[in-house]
């Protein structure tokens, strides 16, 4: 069944001019016949329609072009008139389909109503290809529930965005939708509250529009934070599930991540879920078993008997959720095995990617790859994406293949046909611009993303600069060519990274000509180049993503910070120093550093800054009036520029732990945006030490008692740096 059968014989005499059709995702088995010759528009005139829903009546005449000189279509479920010279060759799968279109007929045989619709929209794709052919396809997911969960931190999607979304679902054969937007108030915080008339109208049409791309639009509630386990508040959870009934949704879900303490308790919850099961899934007909998404939801987290007591004790309707082995991890048997195991029953996965919301500048649009078949493992699949809902469609389209047929599944192709799907106008620029938006640099989750600047890295392995220089241009072309036709959702909302790429590229030219200056002995362009060079960089710096008032979280941009961004800080800081070494011309413009690179004892009112106890995880740092002789290097730090933020970030020589920004040396990883310091040069010669950015804005001082490091809205201007030999 699985396998793709070709009509091998007849597509010889035809492959110069038509390849197969490409139908995504890719169906179970579907036969090709190029011999059959087919106009380049098709329309249909719609046979025997009595058994159709309206809405799926509606579907075809708005999808399809139709006409009463059209081929025959036919169309309905296994048990309608319509489809019943063809019931036979229906897939006995739910939502599975059966397509016949020869050129004289065609004949839609769904298992069900979705796989009907499923069908329409694999005809689709058949019909509106270049050279559109005569296809046999039969047709089932091999995943039962697949779709998105919005369920990051930050800016929830737009009712625009999720409108667009459903129907992208629809059309990519994805089934679920979980809402559960962190910062949406009527999920978490104020989870006990009604939504408003206004929000609660424009639920009402998201569920419309989700149940027309056959799409289950599944409400969260996420109540661990503050829960009193009392009949209250199960009553107000029950009660808010009504009030979300009457805005049409039927699906329910409890999330109970990212708490701690009483709302932890996994009996508790199961109870709970137990409550709600009984007190208002079961009074009512049309509502579906819950899910609930748990405390410890992988494996890095779990301990104890949490695990096994929700499996023991909840209903055994209740789905459970699993991001995988840690937080952010692709899925793999041997995980599954682990977690079904504990719960007694098919886990629901909850894979953490695209989701950015834990390295909010980057975008994440790279080949999806790293996830086995677990499709025979799992009761759901659900991919928690992006805030930036069209940037998240390259990889939606790509788990929509993988989930629907996971064997087949190729990631590079797949990744290709995306690119081409959604930006079938700019599909070479849109395809330079993912592929410099791949890696997601070093974040406390540990994943990375391989295959960034392909073109790149193969001329920097040869040391070619022309090759460089050529894909510089090409990665500025791309971005001229998307900015100027920001036409579009997606080109708008990649809009700010496009531009930090052209930056990236201008910058790449400058870098270029400079080392060709340098070769010539042309310090007057090298000068000039390097002024080119810095413009674009300050420009580049300056981008910000999604900061516009009330925003929740705002990015400052980057892109392709795996190879090309850190070799162009090397290369042309390496150019600067050799230039520097041999000319004088010019050499004011290079910035001045406050305070050179270098080893040095931080004092402030004459007494030493010092990490107390490097064998403790997380401790605060002291200030103490002599010198330690014991540790003489705990009152020592590398002070270094950070080269992402220019600003300074203090190591402290002995334990090799950065200065944080609550004045703690801990073991979160470091991140430029939090823990690096704006260090000023007073008259005095001391300094001022302050917070920037993500740790805001205030000034180190120390603590009423002098012991400790604090914080002033003044400078405390009594700081020094002493060089150490
Ligand atoms: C949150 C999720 C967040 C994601 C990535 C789950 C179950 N919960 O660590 O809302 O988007 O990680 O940052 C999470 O994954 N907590």
């Amino acid at each position: 069944m699985r396998k793709q059968f070709i009509s091998l014989l007849l597509a010889v005499f035809t492959v110069a001019v038509c390849a197969q059709p490409v139908i995504s995702p890719i169906p179970q088995e579907i036969r090709v016949n190029s011999g059959v010759p087919l106009p380049q528009t098709i329309s249909f005139s719609l046979k025997k329609t009595k058994a159709l829903s309206p809405a799926m009546l509606e579907f075809v005449k708005t999808s399809f072009r139709i006409s009463d000189s059209g081929i025959p279509l036919y169309v309905g479920s296994r048990k309608d008139k319509a489809v019943s010279k063809v019931r036979k060759a229906i897939p006995q799968h739910e939502e599975g389909y059966y397509l016949q279109f020869d050129g004289r007929a065609a004949y839609v045989a769904g298992y069900d109503e979705d796989g009907v619709f499923y069908g329409l929209q694999t005809l689709l794709q058949v019909v509106g290809a270049e050279h559109p052919q005569a296809v046999t396809v039969t047709d089932f997911p091999e995943m039962p529930n697949r779709g998105v969960i919005e369920g990051y931190y930050g800016n929830p999607y737009s009712h625009q965005d999720r409108l667009r979304l459903f129907d992208f679902m629809g059309q990519n054969k994805m089934n679920v939708f979980v809402y559960g937007p962190k910062d949406d108030p009527y999920h978490r915080s104020h989870w006990r509250e009604d939504y408003p008339e206004r929000e609660g109208a424009l639920m009402r049409s998201l569920v419309e529009r989700a149940n027309k791309n056959h799409v289950k639009f599944v409400w969260a509630i996420h109540p661990g934070g503050d829960i009193k386990w009392n009949l209250e508040d199960s009553l107000a959870i029950v009660r808010k599930c009504e009030t979300v009934y009457r805005l049409g949704v039927r699906n329910f879900c409890v999330f109970f991540d990212d708490i701690w303490g009483e709302g932890a308790k996994g009996e508790k919850q199961a109870a709970l879920l137990n409550y709600i099961h009984k007190e208002f899934v079961e009074k009512h007909k049309d509502v579906e078993p819950l899910i609930m998404c748990p405390t410890q939801y992988n494996k890095g987290w779990s301990h104890g008997d949490y695990l096994k007591v929700l499996g023991e004790q909840m209903h055994p309707s209740v789905r459970i959720m699993w991001t995988g082995n840690t937080v952010v991890d692709m899925i793999d048997r041997k995980d599954m095995e682990w977690i079904n195991a504990q719960i007694g029953r098919k886990a629901f996965v909850w894979l953490n990617y695209p989701v950015t919301d834990y390295c909010i500048d980057h975008l994440l649009m790279g080949k999806t790859y790293g996830n086995e078949n677990v499709a025979d493992q799992v009761s759901g699949f659900c991919s928690n994406p992006m805030e930036y809902c069209e940037a998240s469609k390259v990889s939606l389209f790509s788990l929509a293949d993988y989930w629907w047929n996971p064997d087949m599944y190729n990631d590079e192709a797949s990744w290709q046909l995306a690119i081409r799907r959604l930006q079938p106008h700019h599909a070479k620029a849109f395809r330079v611009f993912c592929e410099n938006n791949v890696d997601l640099g070093k974040t406390g989750h540990g994943l990375r993303r391989e295959g960034e600047s392909p073109a790149f890295i193969k001329y920097l392995e040869k040391g070619d600069r022309l090759g460089l220089l050529a894909t510089y241009q090409e990665m500025l072309t791309a971005a001229e060519e998307l900015l100027s036709a920001s036409d579009d959702a997606m080109l708008q909302e990649i809009r700010p990274w496009v531009e930090v790429m052209k930056c990236v590229a201008q910058r790449g030219i400058a870098a270029h000509k400079m080392g060709d200056a340098m070769m010539q002995n042309d310090s007057i362009a090298f000068i000039n180049e390097y002024k080119a060079y810095e413009k674009a960089y300050q420009q580049q710096r300056k981008i910000r993503s999604r900061d516009f008032e009330g925003s929740i979280k705002v990015a400052t941009p980057v892109v392709a910070t795996n190879f090309v961004e850190p070799f162009l800080r090397m290369y042309v800081k390496q150019l600067q120093s050799k230039y520097l070494a041999s000319y004088t011309y010019g050499a004011e413009v290079f910035p001045k550093q406050e305070v050179a690179d270098g080893r040095y004892f931080v004092k402030l009112n004459g007494k030493y800054l010092t990490d107390p106890n490097y064998s403790q995880p997380n401790v605060a740092a002291v200030l103490v009036t002599y010198r330690d002789t014991i540790n003489p290097q705990s009152q020592e730090f590398h002070v270094t520029m950070d080269t992402d933020t220019e600003r300074y970030k203090l190591v402290n020589v002995q334990s090799n732990r950065y200065l944080n920004e609550i004045g703690r040396f801990g073991t979160n990883p470091y991140s430029p945006h939090w823990n690096t310091y704006v260090l000023k040069r007073q008259p005095s010669g001391k300094f001022t030490i302050q917070n920037a950015e993500s740790a805001g804005t205030k000034y180190w001082t120390e603590t009423p008692d002098g012991k400790g490091l604090g914080y002033s809205t003044e400078p405390d201007a009594r700081f020094e740096l002493i060089p150490i030999n």
